[in-house]
């Protein structure tokens, strides 16, 4: 009997150091192979001698998640939420405000895009390299789930191209199309699994995953929208911005009309509610953005959100 106390304390003691060594050095000695045997050992003999249990021991830590819930991290530039303007007179009045800012009657240029129904997020890169993605969460903060995004086949693990910014943070909206939806819920009826209310939801839970693998079997896309912190780039507009996010290699929603009048917008929002059913993606609306980012200075933001965009 002290025979197997002696080897139980070996292995637990052995492998508490590989996994220090793997975990917290970043330098292991052995395999993970040899590691995976020496585990499987243990948990053999703490099945068969169970008077031996510690909650100390090195397979009281296996198969249970790294966390319960993800780690947090502060956005170096708030992600501020959108004004909403219900009606035309809205739109006109907004077009109105932002004129009256800037002191001048010209027209003003604007971008319009659809408002992808999904869950707005972050992606910072360094020197070219996907090292940080979070949830938009408060604004302020969010959550990290950097592994969740790099399965999103749509997100560069790596930029493209010469003019790469040492610093590039870009902001975009995760979502499941509608075609992605449904075979998600066929599937999860089949395993009777509870079924996703819609799309936003089915994307929500895909990204709130622990476990990235799960993650990996969801249909989730991105369309990028806008950049927060930039370095070594100088860019004059959003459409700009748009255009060379795009050459970096990111994914950007084709119906976006730039450079346009507020009263095209208008049109715009008719042409794209008209055809909204048949987009392969669910959207709450348009988003009216000027476009120059000069203005966009000159004009600022309440705490809540900018007075350059708003979400018809
Ligand atoms: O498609 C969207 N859902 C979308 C969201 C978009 N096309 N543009 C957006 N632009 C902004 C600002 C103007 C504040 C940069 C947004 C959002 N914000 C947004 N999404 C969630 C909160 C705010």
């Amino acid at each position: 009997m002290s025979e197997i106390v002696e080897k139980v304390e070996k292995l637990r003691q052995e492998l508490h150091r590989h996994n220090h060594r793997y975990y917290v050095l970043d330098d292991p000695e052995i395999s993970d192979a040899e590691y995976d045997r020496m585990m499987q050992e243990l948990i053999a003999l703490e099945k068969a001698h169970p008077e031996l249990y510690s909650p100390d021991s090195p397979t009281q830590r296996v198969g249970s998640l790294p966390l319960d819930k993800f780690e947090t991290v502060g956005h170096s530039i708030p992600m501020l939420s959108l004004d909403n303007g219900f009606q035309d007179e809205d739109i006109l009045e907004f077009d109105r405000r932002i004129r009256k800012l800037l002191g001048t009657t010209d027209e003003i240029s604007y971008t319009a895009e659809p408002k992808m129904d999904g869950l707005a997020v972050e992606l910072v890169y360094e020197n070219g390299r996907l090292a940080l993605a979070s949830t938009r969460g408060d604004g302020i903060r969010g959550e990290v789930i950097t592994a969740n995004i790099r399965t999103i086949g749509s997100v560069p693990l790596i930029l493209h191209g010469q003019n790469i910014p040492p610093i590039l943070e870009v902001r975009g909206e995760v979502f499941i199309g509608k075609e992605g939806f449904e075979k998600l819920n066929e599937q999860r009826s089949k395993e009777d699994q509870p079924l996703f209310a819609n799309p936003r939801n089915a994307a929500a839970g895909s990204l709130r995953q622990l476990d990235s693998k799960i993650t990996a079997k969801r249909p989730l896309e991105i369309f990028l929208y806008g950049i927060g912190r930039i370095e070594g780039v100088q860019l004059v507009s959003h459409s700009e911005s748009l255009k060379f996010l795009q050459s970096l290699g990111f994914r950007i929603n084709p119906l976006i009309r730039a450079n346009i009048t507020i009263l095209q917008c208008l049109e715009y929002y008719r042409e794209l509610s008209g055809k909204r059913h048949s987009l392969p993606y669910e959207i709450d609306g348009m988003v009216i953005k000027a476009d120059s980012l000069e203005y966009q200075q000159r004009v600022g933001a309440t705490s809540r959100s900018p007075r350059w965009a708003i979400a018809y």
